[in-house]
């Protein structure tokens, strides 16, 4: 059911998590390929593999140059051969187990991108998950690139989001930062492809170090967001409206 499906693993120093997060993906969706692009210094090339030799679907790559998080999602992009893509963040915070939702939303009603969402009214977000001054920096990101693309998104840097090959095959990602995360959804937006946010689920991030500095990643959304609204002026052919839908 999931062979269409790749899943992408971003992850930078993340081997206190990273197996529990293969194996859990690898149950969730079985027989999705999964592709694990490591930016960080640890044991997870070591551990993945292990996972690699037992489990022919998962394939490690060791992003050297390693830019950021953006730069390893368009790495694993460009390795991905499937007809639809997934990305998930491999500090567990989102659950892999709910993939398969999010994946059968994209294929049974025909949208070309599904947004996991931590701020929809069904979402969950268990306690700790997402500190005060996280949320309203995320609110007021969020609302900014509503603002200036005429519509409402309420978590474009959510951890979690799949989309079909032909969107990211339609224009090339750019950012190496985070930035990459709103740049996704903003530029399959102008480009007339159908997105809708979809409620997930958040837990606090109980291993690992993260790799957010709240201010500079802050201050670079908002610069690149502007850009981003540039760009969709310049190739923009047609608006859909997105459908933040609260099921
Ligand atoms: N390859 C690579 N992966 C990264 C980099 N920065 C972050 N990641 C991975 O991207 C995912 C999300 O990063 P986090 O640091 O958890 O960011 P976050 O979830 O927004 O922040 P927290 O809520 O504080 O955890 C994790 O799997 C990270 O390991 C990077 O520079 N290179
Ligand atoms: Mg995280």
């Amino acid at each position: 059911m999931f062979q269409d499906l790749t899943v992408i693993v971003a992850c930078r120093n993340e081997e206190a998590s990273i197996e529990q997060c293969i194996s859990r993906i690898l149950r969730s969706c079985p027989n999705a390929a999964l592709v694990v692009v490591d930016g960080g210094s640890d044991r997870t090339e070591e551990l993945v593999a292990e996972l690699t030799r037992e489990h022919k679907t998962v394939r490690y790559i060791r992003n050297v140059d390693d830019r950021g998080k953006g730069h390893a999602i368009r790495v694993g992009t460009r390795a991905a051969t499937t007809q639809f893509i997934a990305q998930l963040d491999a500090d567990l915070q989102f659950l892999p187990e709910e993939l398969p939702v999010l994946f059968e939303r994209l294929r049974e009603d025909r949208i070309d991108m599904i947004l996991g969402s931590r701020f929809l009214l069904s979402s969950r977000r268990m306690e700790g998950s997402t500190p005060a001054i996280r949320r309203i920096g995320n609110y007021a990101i969020n609302a900014y690139a509503s603002i200036l693309f005429g519509t409402r998104f309420t978590d474009l840097l959510a951890g979690v989001k799949v989309w079909r090959a032909k969107v990211t095959n339609a224009f090339e990602l750019e950012s190496d930062s985070y930035s990459y995360e709103a740049e996704l959804a903003l530029k399959a937006f102008a480009l007339g492809f159908r997105v809708q946010e979809w409620p997930v689920t958040t837990e606090p991030r109980r291993t690992g170090k993260s790799s957010v500095h709240i201010f500079s990643v802050g201050r670079k959304l908002l610069r690149d967001i502007f850009c981003f609204r540039v760009w969709a002026s310049r190739h923009r052919h047609f608006r859909p409206r997105v459908h933040s839908e609260l099921p």
